[in-house]
């Protein structure tokens, strides 16, 4: 409609200026907003028009598909607070209303994430052959809307958005982020916010670092002191937390909800003070009847003792409680840096808890040391750190979740002036964090042998959401990238630009970034 208007403006400008020169600029965001989505989709063609949201704007979808009626739900409630509209979710009945249309389609070359987005000027089209992949054309839909539809309170609008198709899957099936629970303790809020942050850009893997030395996390009824004690402190000393079983069920289904799998990581045999003090017998050598909780930020001086059934018997509990709450395939034992268990015991704890964990349903993680001991067919090693590992892991068989401290770590600073953070592993600037490939990442393993990416929050320097926030944003919508995006193609030239423009979603969620000097921000 505003595109009718352009040579009238032209001719009569004066009194309506202001609400042509909106609606020129309404048409011109959106489309820019068709070419800066992240992560950037496979395939991107802009067509003629615009679709705009309406009183009259429905969206159908088929009410015999439930997943797909909830989809459109959550759809409409995304929409709302800032249109102040409240948009019908109708069942699918052919007409040819104004409408967003939801449906499922047999076409099975989408996968299990893919869809196929048809934006006209009467109609948009979202088509999936899965749910998940309604879901991410979901998100997409909102990167195409004007940014301000990411505000909590009502906007003007209009809502705009250019038409086109977009058809697009992921390059890796398994893209997340891990967020370190146990250095500081962050409550289930923050967890939600976190997840739907991760959904945003089509990530659909949270890993929860839920024990280490300074602190247990999650409740293990047969054995409570580990929250009772394990728990009551953090990183300098304050009070620190843990989740119920019925809370980390609560995060489990909110992240279910927005296709995320919770993968728990119970870190072991090393990173083990908060357990070693709640239950002094784990110890090899039980000195101290009342042993101190840690809250500096030292690793790898604590071992569980590895030749004592006792320990076994414990995390045999542990596990089963932790499985029984957990419906993702996957259970991560940590197995880093235990740099005080016998290199021998080391690899007999590790086989035998593998077969623990699968005795269990649950597929083992582990960080990439747990390669040096011999895997099981269907185990997973999350490199990290040492080169060799991700070889090792890949001659047994073994799939790599890739993690590179260098490029991957979001506890690292991006430069020397950065408050928080440490910076062991280097500086990432924003850059540094996008500018790499899986596939050259580790010299002879190629990408077949990777289930995908997940980029580690470490939390010893980070108090508070504002803090996670600063180290996530913007390093985070670039591992969605390199996660979703084909690798062809792809430059940071090229999304600097896009990134720049991401400024306006980023404000309007009210997400705290760094505004790295590499990038034009184009909010300012
Ligand atoms: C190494 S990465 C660790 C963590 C620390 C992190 C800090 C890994 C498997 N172990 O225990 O928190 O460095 O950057």
């Amino acid at each position: 409609m505003f595109k009718r208007l352009t040579p009238f403006c032209m001719l009569f400008a004066l009194p309506i200026l202001h609400a042509c020169q909106s609606g020129n600029a309404a048409e011109e965001a959106a489309r820019q907003a068709f070419t800066s989505l992240i992560p950037r989709p496979v395939e991107a063609s802009p067509g003629e028009g615009f679709f705009t949201l309406t009183d009259s704007t429905v969206i159908s979808a088929d009410k015999n598909v439930p997943q797909l009626e909830r989809l459109g739900s959550y759809l409409s409630g995304l929409l709302q607070p800032s249109t102040g509209m409240a948009i019908p979710v109708k069942a699918e009945d052919g007409s040819g209303r104004h409408r967003i249309r939801l449906m499922l389609t047999s076409d099975s070359a989408l996968g299990q994430e893919g869809y196929f987005l048809q934006i006209a000027d009467s109609m948009i089209t979202l088509q999936a052959h899965q749910p998940a992949g309604i879901f991410y054309g979901i998100q997409t839909l909102r990167q195409l809307l004007p940014p301000s539809i990411e505000k909590k309170e009502r906007q003007p609008g209009p809502w705009l958005l250019a038409a086109g198709t977009i058809r697009d899957q992921p390059a890796f099936a398994l893209r997340g982020s891990m967020l370190d629970v146990a250095r500081h303790f962050f409550g289930v809020a923050d967890i939600k916010r976190y997840i739907d942050l991760l959904a945003y850009y089509k990530m659909n893997t949270l890993h929860l670092h839920l024990s280490d030395d300074q602190g247990w996390r999650i409740e293990i009824k047969k054995w409570p002191r580990l929250t009772e004690y394990g728990g009551s402190t953090q990183v300098g000393g304050g009070k620190g937390g843990f989740y119920t079983q019925e809370q980390y069920k609560e995060i489990v289904q909110y992240a279910a909800d927005r296709f995320i799998t919770i993968i728990p990581e119970i870190d072991m045999p090393g990173h083990t003070n908060a357990a070693l003090a709640s239950y002094p017998e784990l110890n090899c050598n039980p000195k101290d009847p009342n042993p101190k909780l840690y809250t500096g930020i030292e690793v790898g001086f604590s071992t569980f003792c590895t030749t004592n059934e006792k320990v076994y018997g414990f995390v045999e509990d542990v596990v089963q409680e932790i499985a029984a709450i957990t419906p993702g395939p996957y259970f991560h034992m940590g197995g880093d840096e235990s740099h005080v268990t016998p290199k021998e015991e080391y690899i007999q704890f590790v086989n035998r808890v593998q077969g623990i964990i699968n005795k269990h349903g649950k597929q083992v993680i582990g960080w990439d040391e747990i390669a040096t001991a011999t895997l099981l067919p269907n185990s997973i090693a999350q490199y990290w750190s040492d080169s060799t590992n991700p070889k090792r892991a890949v001659q047994q068989g073994a799939k790599l979740i890739l993690s590179p401290a260098k490029r991957a770590y979001m506890d690292m600073q991006y430069d020397s002036t950065t408050r928080l953070g440490l910076h062991w592993a280097g500086y990432i600037e924003v850059d540094d964090a996008y500018n790499w490939d899986p596939a050259t990442l580790v010299d002879s393993v190629g990408t077949e042998h990777m289930l995908g990416i997940v980029a580690p929050l470490w939390t010893e320097t980070i108090l508070n959401m504002e803090d996670i926030e600063y180290m996530v944003f913007p390093r985070l919508p670039g591992y969605a990238e390199i996660g979703w995006s084909p690798a062809n193609g792809r430059s940071w030239d090229e999304y600097k630009q896009r990134l720049g423009r991401h400024a306006r979603q980023m404000q309007a969620m009210d997400i705290n970034f760094y505004r790295s000097a590499r990038v034009a921000w184009a909010d300012k």
